[in-house]
Formats: C-alpha cells, structure tokens, sequence
C-alpha cells in the first residue's frame, strides 16, 4: 500500500464517528438501489445539521440534491452522494494552509486557544512534524504560566521529543518568556520558536489582554514576527467553539486554525461552518493524542475520508 493510501486509510479512521453519521450509520443511506425521495432527502438534511455542517450548508446541499432529481438528472444515492462530495468541496476560497516561514532568522509561533482545546498537544504535534519532516530545528516556550503543570506538561513534551525549551516559574510573565526564547532563538541560530500561552486566566479579557502583550513582546524582537498566530479549536465542541474562535480572532490577528481532536468527535461537518463563518484557514487537523497524530488539512481528502467509508466502488 503506497503512503498516501496508508495515511488516507488513517485518516479515515480519525473520521469515523463523523462519516458514521453522514453516511454508514444507517447503513440503508448512500447504498446503491436506494432511490432518491423527499423522505430520503429529509433524511440527509437531518444528518447533516447533526454532524455541525450547520443549517445552511444542509439546505445548500439538500437543495441541490433537490434540483438535480426534480430535472431528472439523478435518480439514487450513490449519484446522490457525489453532489454532496462536490458541494462540500465547492467555494473553498484559495488559502494559505502552509505554515509562513521567516525569510531569514527564526520564525515564531504563537498558539492560542481556550482551556483545554488542545493547545499544548498541538504543539507537541506541530514541532515534532517540523522536526522530523521538515527537518527544522524547534525550540518551545512555555507560556501558560498560569495553570499549575502547564510547564510541567510542555517540558514532558520537549524531553519526549528532543527539542529545546524555554521556561520560567508557574506565575511568571509569560511575555518575559515569549521574550527570552525569542532572544534564544536569534543567539542559537533556531529556525522556528513555538510558543504556547495559558488558555484561561481570571478573566477572559485578562487573558485577551495578556495574548495582545505576548504578541507585542515578539514582534519588537524578531522582524515580523509572529508569523503565524494559530488558533486551536477543540473539534467535539462544534459550532460552539466556532463561536469562541471570533473573542481570540477580535484580539489577536489569528492567521490559521488548528482542529484538535476530530477523531473523538462526530461533529467533523465543523469544518463547513468554520469556512463559512471564519475567514482563516484550517491549516492542521489534530487526529489522536500521539505526536504523529496531526495532518496538513485538505478539503479535497478531507472529504474523501468522510465519504469513502465502505463505500462500494
Ligand atoms: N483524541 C484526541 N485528543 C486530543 C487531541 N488533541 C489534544 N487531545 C487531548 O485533549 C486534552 C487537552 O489537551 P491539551 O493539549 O492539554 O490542551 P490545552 O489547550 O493545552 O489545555 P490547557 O493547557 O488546559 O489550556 C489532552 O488530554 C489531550 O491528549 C486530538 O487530536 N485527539
Ligand atoms: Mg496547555
């Protein structure tokens, strides 16, 4: 089996609970034979405002589905499913979803998200993938001063890893360290500096407050810099961490979004809303707990996983 027919079959498996929703569920759905009706119509709607694709996209999709039957250009669900593929894969405005690297000099990371997103693992995922693929040398920054362990856990990760970090104490400045290894880097020669920050403080406009400074701090130390800010999005929360998105997007320019923890959900079709309602690409989708679990994010394989599942070819 070639790589990329390993990793599609990985990836489907990360989708499986989304997919059993969207189609193998019932398994009566999609199956060959199965000729399209309103009931059958109605039914896919159903699944797909289910799998948080949101409502417009389900009656964008229906609809379609709709027309095409009405005009007599087909008739079952296998046909039926196509125009859903195609619909899903439709309008994806032309993005950036590869990470932006510094001309010269190190390039920095910043990575924010609420409590428990998924920031910390991302990170793990993100530098591991840039070491041993791209062949970068990392160096973290433990940032989430705040939670008790927060370094503690971040400092696991980079003994795990083999890459370098810079920490202070739980309660220090967390721009005094987004400070330091922004000074480490340029003295170590460091290609990219990943900096993780608290997903909670005492107040959500503390915590707005503090990403702005950390911000401030590493862009008066390395020329345009950060190169990226990426959000986390914690995948099972759906349409409501949609929404949460927009406080960090509001306070920090956040230039692409990380979905964490699609393989424990069946709330995939997020990704839908997010490209309607958010105007930041998903760079990386998160598929597992390990550092090997995380993937560039591809609409086009995206939906292929979702809607290959024991599907008769
Ligand atoms: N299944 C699965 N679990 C994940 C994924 N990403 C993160 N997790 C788990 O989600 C939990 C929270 O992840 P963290 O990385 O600690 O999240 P965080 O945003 O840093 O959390 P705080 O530091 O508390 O704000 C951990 O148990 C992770 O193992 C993923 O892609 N898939
Ligand atoms: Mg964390």
């Amino acid at each position: 089996m070639s790589f990329f027919a390993k990793t599609l079959d990985r990836l489907k498996g990360a989708l499986k609970k989304t997919a059993d929703v969207l189609n193998t569920d019932v398994r009566t759905l999609f199956v060959p034979g199965r000729q399209i009706d309103e009931a059958f119509l109605n039914e896919i709607e159903e699944k797909f405002i289910r799998a948080d694709m949101g409502v417009k996209n389900a009656e964008m999709i229906v609809g379609a589905i709709r027309d095409r039957w009405r005009l007599g250009r087909i008739r079952n669900a296998v046909e039926a499913r196509e125009v859903v593929k195609e619909m899903m894969l439709r309008d994806w405005p032309v993005e950036e979803r590869e990470i932006r690297f510094a001309s010269s000099g190190p390039t920095v990371i910043m990575v924010a998200g609420v409590n428990g997103a998924g920031k910390t693992t991302s990170i793990a995922k993100l530098a591991n993938l840039l070491k041993n693929r791209s062949g970068k040398s990392v160096l973290l920054a433990a940032g989430d001063t705040f939670r008790a362990a927060a370094v503690e856990q971040l400092t696991i990760w980079s003994q795990r890893l083999g890459i370098e970090i810079v920490k202070h104490k739980q309660g220090a400045d967390p721009a005094a360290v987004a400070f330091d290894a922004c000074e480490a880097a340029k003295a170590r020669g460091i290609d990219v500096v990943i900096v993780d920050t608290a997903g909670r403080l005492h107040t959500q406009a503390h915590l707005m407050r503090e990403l702005q400074k950390i911000r401030d701090v590493i862009a008066k130390r390395i020329e345009g810099a950060p190169h990226e800010v990426l959000l986390v999005l914690d995948a099972t929360t759906g349409q409501n961490g949609v929404r949460q998105a927009k406080s960090f997007t509001d306070a920090v320019q956040v230039t692409g979004l990380m979905l964490a923890k699609l393989d424990g959900t069946a709330k995939g079709g997020v990704v839908m809303t997010i490209k309607d309602e958010l105007s930041i690409p998903v760079k990386f989708i998160g598929i597992g707990e390990t550092p090997d679990d995380i993937e560039s994010f591809d609409p086009k394989r995206f939906v292929d996983a979702l809607f290959q599942d024991d599907s008769p070819k």
